[in-house]
């Protein structure tokens, strides 16, 4: 592979689950960097690195290409509306829905409150219901919102929905199917094009390999 490839990732489960797919393409990051704090990842192949980067701003750093390529989940995509990426690949990992949940047995007002840190989705969910909402952005526990009366129901995302049961409350509607998805630089898919399209092709096997 010729020239330099960055690919942004973000900590936690994105990350996790990438490195067996960078794994099955060839690509391991240097263990010692992988254990420490370092957020720039050398890799085993000469001019491969990861930079590691809030899940928020992996769609950020690919559309300036500061990095060529990333995984970014289809949520924070659907926010990102607007900036300029190819989105190759439905990677099929990190999967879960965007939800709005909300109180069992409590219909919800004409005009309700919900709380998400999904406002663009949200928005667009309830738009195009032609449900009145006032969208009310929080940066974190959600589930919060509505047991303080902060909000009537909340968007977020759920998987195992564990979360939504500790706090009482329970699905509602769902907004979204979400997966990670291979997003790539634009200038780089021209540019880097053999070295780009060898990494998509080769992510694209091994999904289809593990369906
Ligand atoms: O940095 P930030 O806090 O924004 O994100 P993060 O640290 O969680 O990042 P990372 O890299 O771990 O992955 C986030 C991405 O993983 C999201 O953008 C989704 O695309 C995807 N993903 C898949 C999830 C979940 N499943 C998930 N369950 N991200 C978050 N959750 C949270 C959810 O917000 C809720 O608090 O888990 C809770 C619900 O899980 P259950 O199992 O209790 O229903
Ligand atoms: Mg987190």
């Amino acid at each position: 592979m010729t020239g330099e490839i960055t690919i942004a990732l973000s900590k936690g489960r994105i990350l996790e689950q990438t490195l067996p797919l960078l794994a099955g393409i060839g690509i391991e990051p240097d263990p010692d960097d992988l254990s420490g704090r370092k957020l720039i990842l050398g890799t085993n192949r000469a001019g491969v690195k990861l930079v590691v980067v809030r899940a928020t701003d992996v769609p950020t750093y690919v559309s300036y290409g500061a990095a060529d390529l990333g995984v970014a989940g289809k949520d924070v995509l659907m926010e990102h509306q607007g900036e300029p990426l190819y989105e190759p690949l439905d990677l099929n990992i990190a999967r879960c829905k965007l939800m709005l949940a909300g109180y069992a047995h409590r219909p919800l007002p004409t005009r309700p409150r919900i709380a998400t840190k999904y406002v663009n989705s949200a928005r667009a969910y309830f738009a195009q219901r032609g449900s009145q909402v006032e969208i009310i952005k929080l940066y974190g526990s959600m589930e919060l919102a509505p047991i303080v009366g902060l909000a009537d129901a909340i968007v977020d995302l759920v998987d195992t929905g564990n979360t939504l049961r500790a706090n009482g409350l329970v699905p509602l509607e769902e907004i979204a199917e979400i997966s990670a998805r291979l997003v790539v630089n634009r200038a780089a898919m021209k540019l880097k094009h053999d070295a780009v399209t060898a990494l998509v092709d080769g992510f694209a096997d091994l999904v289809e390999l593990a369906r």
